[in-house]
């Protein structure tokens, strides 16, 4: 199988985390084009023509688009080890934790990275507050639902740390050091909790760190740019 994707995106890194916790091998790809116009991403837009990461591609050539789709299907085909809970009313905190990253945490950082791909003279103050405080909105139901035994649901690995963990690195450690915003966790302290404690979990502690070297490495690209600009 290929997996379609970038390391700083946080949907294919849910899809990362349930590979390796499940030991699949698969090929990975950065779409060609990417990150650039939709003209660059012509050859991608052929395997996924919602032209987003991550794509999986079967042996056979069939191709799934959806982060979330992705996972509940690598769950139906390899089912062992499962990353969800069997019991329903966790199972159920397990999607419910998921879409409310996908629901509200995401959609309240989108005015942000727009804006960090805009030169510096763009970013007015009351656009990133605004996101500021909307993110903080989000991250505060997650903070009503997120787990206390070590993991987002129970005490093991689940789906809802692959959605929770990327995006909590965006939140609380790339949006506070683009924008200078305080770090939203601090007014958060289940959620803070959570977070120190899931990083112990190998899986998830690879994760992060594969997001936090291509947060960084794109960081260097962006600063590069601007002072070829200066
Ligand atoms: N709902 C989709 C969202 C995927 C998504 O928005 N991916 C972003 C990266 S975070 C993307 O590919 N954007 C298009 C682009 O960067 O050209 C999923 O869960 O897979």
């Amino acid at each position: 199988m290929k997996l379609f994707q970038t390391y700083d995106s946080p949907f294919p890194s849910r899809v990362r985390l349930l590979l390796y916790a499940k030991g699949i091998e698969v090929e990975i790809i950065r779409p060609p084009g990417f990150g650039a116009s939709n003209e660059t991403k012509a050859e991608y837009l052929k395997v996924n023509p919602i032209g987003r990461v991550p794509t999986l591609v079967l042996d056979d050539g069939r191709a799934l688009p959806e982060s979330e789709v992705i996972c509940e299907y690598l769950e139906d085909a390899y089912p062992e080890p499962s990353l969800r809970p069997a019991d329903p009313w966790e199972r159920a905190r397990m999607r419910l934790l998921s879409r409310i990253c996908d629901f509200y945490v995401v959609m309240a950082m989108v005015p942000l990275f727009t804006l960090a791909g805009r030169s510096r003279r763009h970013w007015e103050p009351a656009v990133v507050e605004a996101a500021a405080g909307k993110l903080a909105d989000a991250l505060a139901y997650l903070e009503t639902f997120i787990g206390d035994q070590g993991y987002a649901v129970g005490c093991s690995l689940t789906q809802a740390d692959g959605a929770i963990a990327p995006q909590l690195i965006l939140a609380s450690e790339w949006i506070p050091s683009v924008f200078g915003t305080p770090d939203p966790l601090t007014a958060l302290p289940r959620l803070a909790a959570y977070w120190r404690a899931v990083q112990a979990d190998p899986i998830v502690a690879r994760i992060a760190a594969e997001t936090r070297q291509a947060i960084a490495e794109q960081q260097e690209v962006a600063r590069d740019r601007a002072r070829k600009a200066v």
